[in-house]
């Protein structure tokens, strides 16, 4: 069970905001949590005099580089991307013939932007209705344009709507396919992407393959065990194609039937054990809950180079166990950054100690539980050996088609890393022996010879340079409306110009206007998700013929419970009056095995009446995650020795609190956390800024005595997610510990 907090990959890469007119920032920071990254921001600056625009409830440290700043209530983000889509369409801004030819469904886009008026738009989200005029046409006027965003936009109810909409904000000022241009997201941990795409995930397989029968067979023969084999580790078979826990929610797994929380749906038992690698636990929401989820396992195993606080959080005295996991200096493998460009990590030391590296402790826990053959099975040679990590990377790019990772060998990616001065930071391109290749081989990097894909979306390029169209991914038409795109608008050099389908085995010779050979029929694999052979992917390259097709970009969405985008209120809205008019969801039965509550939490009450001042989380630059790992480090501790919250001079003085005072945070759940107060205009005066780094305290308690020898990291406090609210994405189950209210106190 697990999940990613981050939710979109980059279209472009963090150089290519160097070509930038203009960038437009939605709830990210990267001046803090992408430092390095920022440094490009920056440079955009310096050569384009590229215009910097902060949308963001706090000033944040990249607000201090910003041209433009807009101090946004939490949670309202849509009703500001209408706000700007209503402006666009209003001045004739919007790029006509990109969306003619290239998307489906603006036209209900550009309906629901009609309703969002500046004025409608500055009553809900706090922004003066000049300054969304002045961005707007700020940003559509300097072309072209990138639109970044990270967390601010995700840990919402709504956050699967954000993440869709930002995306036809670019699509319809044709944004999307160029250099300058296109959705950046700025990703989290160095490997979140690779780990998003080999699917630490509860709802895929690896490579995005969904659950079904189908994808299932292909993985039993790619992985070389039995089908037969797989079901029979299941319940039984129908669980197979059912979504798991989330890492959000998996303690009600464990308490369902013990006591007050959403029921769960898992084949009628309750979760027993909990095994831990690479996450900090107090980093998730709901913190009261989490304890109680921990308290009642059988067992507890985490496996962390740290001690995980977890073990510190939990009362259980019996079978908990701490594994010394290695760090990522021990061992070496693929890393796959933020642009989907891979890096070889080379070793730098041993493991220290009786420390073992992640795969050296899954290997020895798939032999405990008797499964050590066919975990290993697809790495081996014809003599039964494998030799890690390479092995594991070839099974990889043999296996997953779906994102194009068939290029990505290890003698390709060592190769890079030995020969990074020989790309351009910008274009990524390579030079010399490099050439034709980009940095990193960014996928799709369809066979082994393709140079990898910089830019997605990119019809300036033909498909053998790294160009393509968009996906075709959900059927041919919808509505009697053709889904492909226009005639015209292939790739360069493509031998079909305009669009077409997803290349199949049965559709190959006449889209690619080929002959397939009696022998290439025969090895061929029945669409270009599953074949193995490779003869798609290498016919349509001779043909510039992106493998999954030329399609429209969908900005209607008719699977998901929103078909365009809506503004819905946060479940815990400082705005009563505006529930009723943007309610939440209906209430969603068996969201990943849980029952998760959208209407019946927010309609229960007015909650800002006891609890008016807004919630916003976030991020440090010295600390990361749940901390553990940089609070026991002595000089970045020192940086921050105790858990704060941000609060306006204005309402300290109201509730009378002094700079440095303590002060009690309580959560509509009945939680609280004791923190120390530190003044600062950064927030205004109606909501609070955490850092959710901490861990230690509980509630007022101090838990330090519990820290095992030696192991007490150099700050502890209290964690800001023991307060942050219930209320999980409809889609994803991201919690929202970015929108949700609390009640300050003098301590
Ligand atoms: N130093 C450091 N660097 C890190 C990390 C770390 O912990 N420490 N973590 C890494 C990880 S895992 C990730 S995912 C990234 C995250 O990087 P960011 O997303 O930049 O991280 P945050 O600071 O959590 O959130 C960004 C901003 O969103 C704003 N925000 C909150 N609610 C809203 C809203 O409703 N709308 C808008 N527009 N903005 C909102 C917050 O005020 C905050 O300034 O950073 C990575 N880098
Ligand atoms: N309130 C609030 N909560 C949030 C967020 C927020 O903005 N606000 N942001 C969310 C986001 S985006 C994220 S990504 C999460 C991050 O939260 P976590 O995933 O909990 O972040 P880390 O502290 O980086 O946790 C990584 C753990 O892995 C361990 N580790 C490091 N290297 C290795 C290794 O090689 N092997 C093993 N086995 N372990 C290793 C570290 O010691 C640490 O305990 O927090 C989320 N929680
Ligand atoms: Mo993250």
């Amino acid at each position: 069970m697990a999940n990613t907090w981050g939710y979109g990959a980059m279209t472009n890469s963090l150089g290519d905001i160097q070509n930038a007119k203009a960038i437009i920032i939605f709830g990210a920071n990267p001046a803090v949590n992408h430092p390095v990254g920022f440094g490009h921001f920056l440079k955009a600056k310096e050569r384009n005099n590229a215009k910097i625009i902060v949308i963001d409830p706090v000033f944040t440290k990249t607000a201090a580089k910003a041209d433009h700043y807009c101090q946004i209530r939490p949670g309202t983000d849509i009703p500001f991307m209408y706000g700007m889509l209503n402006l666009i369409f209003k001045n004739g801004w919007h790029d006509d013939k990109f969306i003619n030819d290239r998307v489906y469904g603006m036209d209900l886009i550009k309906e629901e932007a009609k309703k969002w008026t500046p004025e409608k738009v500055a009553d809900i989200t706090g922004v003066p209705a000049e300054k969304l005029i002045q961005i707007t046409t700020l940003y559509a006027k300097n072309s072209p344009g990138t639109l970044i965003w990270a967390m601010g936009l995700t840990q919402h109810t709504i956050g699967s709507s954000n993440t869709r909409l930002a995306p036809i904000v670019q699509l319809a000022l044709g944004n999307m396919g160029r250099a300058g241009g296109g959705t950046n997201i700025l990703r989290g941990h160095d490997n979140v992407q690779g780990a998003t795409d080999m699917c630490c995930l509860s709802h895929t397989l690896p490579g995005y393959y969904g659950l079904s029968d189908g994808s299932w067979k292909y993985f039993a023969q790619q992985w070389k065990v039995d089908y037969g084999w797989l079901t029979r580790q299941f319940q039984a078979p129908e669980w197979m194609n059912k979504k798991g826990f989330t890492l959000a929610r998996w303690w009600a797994g464990v308490l369902d039937g013990k006591g007050g929380n959403d029921k769960s749906h898992n084949g009628k038992t309750n979760l027993k054990a909990l095994f831990v690698m690479g996450n900090g636990v107090t980093s998730v929401a709901q913190q009261a809950k989490i304890k109680e989820g921990l308290d009642n396992l059988e067992l507890l195993v985490l496996s962390d180079p740290f001690v995980n606080e977890a073990a510190i959080l939990t009362d259980k005295q019996d079978d908990v166990f701490i594994i010394p996991a290695a760090t990522q200096f021990e061992t070496s493998g693929s890393v796959t950054a933020t642009n989907r460009s891979v890096q070889w990590r080379t070793q730098v030391v041993e493991p220290l100690y009786e420390s073992k590296p992640d795969q050296e402790v899954l290997f020895e826990l798939s032999k405990r539980l008797g499964f050590y053959d066919q975990y290993v099975a697809a790495m081996k040679d014809e003599k039964g050996n494998f030799k890690w990590p390479e092995d594991a990377t070839r099974e990889i790019a043999r296996t997953i088609k779906t994102i194009g990772l068939t290029g990505w060998t290890p003698e390709r990616l060592k190769k890079h890393n030995e020969n990074w001065h020989m790309f351009d930071q910008v274009t990524l391109r390579g030079y010399g022996e490099m050439k034709g290749e980009y940095y990193g081989l960014p996928w799709p990097c369809w066979t082994e010879k393709h140079g990898g894909s910089p830019l997605l979306y990119n019809t300036n390029l033909s498909v053998k340079d790294g160009g393509m169209g968009f996906r075709n991914r959900f059927g041919l038409e919808h509505e009697g409306v053709s889904q492909l795109a226009a005639a015209g608008s292939a790739p360069k050099d493509s031998k079909v110009n305009g669009g077409y389908p997803e290349i199949t085995r049965d559709n190959i010779e006449e889209v690619l206007g080929i002959k397939l050979t009696e022998d290439e029929k025969k090895r061929i694999g029945k669409n270009w998700k599953v074949d193995t052979s490779n003869i798609i992917a290498e016919k349509c390259m001779e043909a510039g013929i992106a493998p999954y097709g030329n399609a429209r970009a969908r900005a209607r969405v008719w699977t998901f419970p929103d078909q365009i985008p809506m503004h819905r209120e946060p479940l815990h809205s400082p705005r009563f009056d505006l529930v009723k008019k943007y309610p939440t969801y209906a209430n969603k039965p068996d969201h990943y095995r849980v029952d998760t509550q959208y209407m019946s939490k927010q309609s229960q009450k007015d909650w800002s009446k006891e609890f008016p001042i807004n919630l916003v989380t976030g991020r440090l630059v010295n600390l990361n995650g749940a901390g553990m790992e940089n609070r026991a480090s002595k000089y970045l501790a020192a940086l921050s020795p105790e858990m704060f919250c941000d609060i306006n001079p204005d309402l300290a003085g109201k509730l009378g609190v002094r700079d440095g005072d303590m002060v009690w945070i309580h959560s509509p759940e009945g939680t609280k956390i004791k923190v120390k107060a530190k003044y600062s205009y950064s927030v205004s005066p109606d909501r609070v800024w955490l850092p959710f780094h901490f861990a230690g305290h509980f509630q007022g308690e101090d838990y330090s005595h519990k820290y095992p020898k030696g192991t007490k990291p150099y700050a502890v406090g209290e964690s800001a997610n023991t307060v942050t609210n219930y209320g999980y994405d409809i889609i994803t189950q991201i919690p929202e510990t970015k929108g949700g209210l609390c009640r300050v106190e003098r301590a």
